[in-house]
């Protein structure tokens, strides 16, 4: 994998850049639809590419692991060759997700111990394991075993926890190295930087991260029941540290406004659910604000969701047809709000690299912060 750093905005941190992996170029900034078990929820590999215009999707190891499960993933060559996506993809560890999903976990110095949601059934992740899982899942660009504490942990806590993520990452490494990919094609391993919201302990993650020298760093840890101004100063805090000429990414973050401002700071690379998941409850994004398609305000609107939107969904089908979807579980209400909100979000990102290379980066954002703080 190579990183080119092309343009850096001369009054604030934003850049813009070239992710080249074996799958594909990817330009940043850039957001990354969440395809947890394989897919993005309620759209086609087609619409993803074409209309959305998406350029790397997420999967995810603790999901993936335990369905289809390692043996399926194997013999169908891996996950793109599994699920049709022939362009990057990226797999988080599952450390989030045996935190936030799976029942009765333990974390010992070896691993976490855990059941899973779906049957219960006992497992142990160690960092040697899930090295070996993404591995077999085969994606471009795979993330380190780590433990995300909670937005309100204790200072003693954060640091206990921050010193097992950091031993856990020296195992990953160690694993990764002594490992190949099993498809023919390169797979980069990106270290996680956690610390709660103690400005010491991000120093220290950035610190010893940024010291791994790998082909790209990952900001994790935030928007994890923090106040967002919190996480706005450890982003700045912790992109002072990692090193320029690679990709950053903030894990799960966030709204449209949350990702421009993370942007300013410096960040590249984003994934969250918010689109395609508040999508599925009726919530639209636009450039002009959200909307909650559940309202009755919407029922005679006849006018398009988006006149001037960059996907199909938003000039053929009117805000009383979604609103009437939504309202009535129609399955294609679900589909037009997940790819409406995801080729919003992808808009989003290439519209600021736009103007990072314009040069006018941050009237722009300015203008766009304040527009999209609204409810329509
Ligand atoms: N670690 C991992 N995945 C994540 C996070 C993290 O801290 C977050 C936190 N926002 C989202 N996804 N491995």
């Amino acid at each position: 994998m190579k990183f080119e750093l092309q343009y850096s905005d001369t009054k604030t941190n934003a850049r813009a850049g070239l992710i080249t992996t074996d799958h594909g170029i990817i330009e940043t900034p850039i957001f990354m639809p969440v395809g947890t078990q394989g897919a993005v929820k309620a759209v086609h590999m087609p619409e993803l590419k074409d209309d959305i215009k998406a350029q790397i999707i997420l999967g995810n190891t603790y999901h993936l692991y335990l369905r289809p499960g390692l043996d399926i993933l194997e013999k169908a060559g891996g996950l793109h060759k599994f699920n049709g996506w022939d362009r990057p993809i990226l797999t988080d560890s599952g450390g989030f997700q045996v935190f936030s999903l799976s029942e009765n976990r333990k974390l010992r110095e070896e691993g976490a111990e855990f059941r899973s949601h779906i049957d219960g059934s006992k497992h142990l992740f160690t960092p040697e394991k899930v090295m070996d899982i993404e591995r077999t899942i085969g994606a471009d660009i795979i993330m380190a075993f780590d433990e995300c504490c909670p937005g309100d942990a204790e200072y003693d806590y954060a640091k206990q926890s921050l010193g097992l993520t950091e031993r856990w990452l020296d195992r990953c490494f160690k694993r990764f190295n002594e490992t190949e990919p099993k498809y023919g094609y390169q797979q980069s391993l990106f270290p996680i930087v956690q610390g709660c919201v103690y400005p010491e302990l991000r120093i220290r993650a950035a610190e010893n991260v940024a010291a791994k020298e790998a082909d790209g760093n990952a900001i994790g840890g935030l928007a994890v029941g923090e106040p967002t101004e919190k996480m706005y100063e450890m982003i700045e805090l912790v992109n002072g540290i990692l090193p320029k000429d690679k990709p950053r990414y903030l894990m799960g973050v966030g709204t449209p406004i949350n990702i421009l401002e993370a942007i300013e700071r410096g960040v590249d690379m984003f994934d969250c659910i918010m689109p395609t998941r508040n999508g599925r409850n009726g919530q639209i994004f636009t450039p002009f604000g959200t909307m909650n398609m559940r309202n009755k305000k919407w029922e005679y609107d006849f006018s398009p969701i988006d006149p001037e939107g960059p996907s199909f969904v938003d000039r053929i089908y009117s805000k009383a047809y979604l609103h009437h979807l939504i309202k009535v579980n129609e399955i294609l209400g679900l589909q037009i709000a997940s790819i409406h909100n995801l080729a919003f979000y992808l808009w989003l990102v290439k519209e600021a690299r736009k103007h990072i290379i314009a040069g006018d980066f941050p009237i722009w954002k300015t203008q766009m912060v304040r527009q999209m703080d609204n409810r329509l």
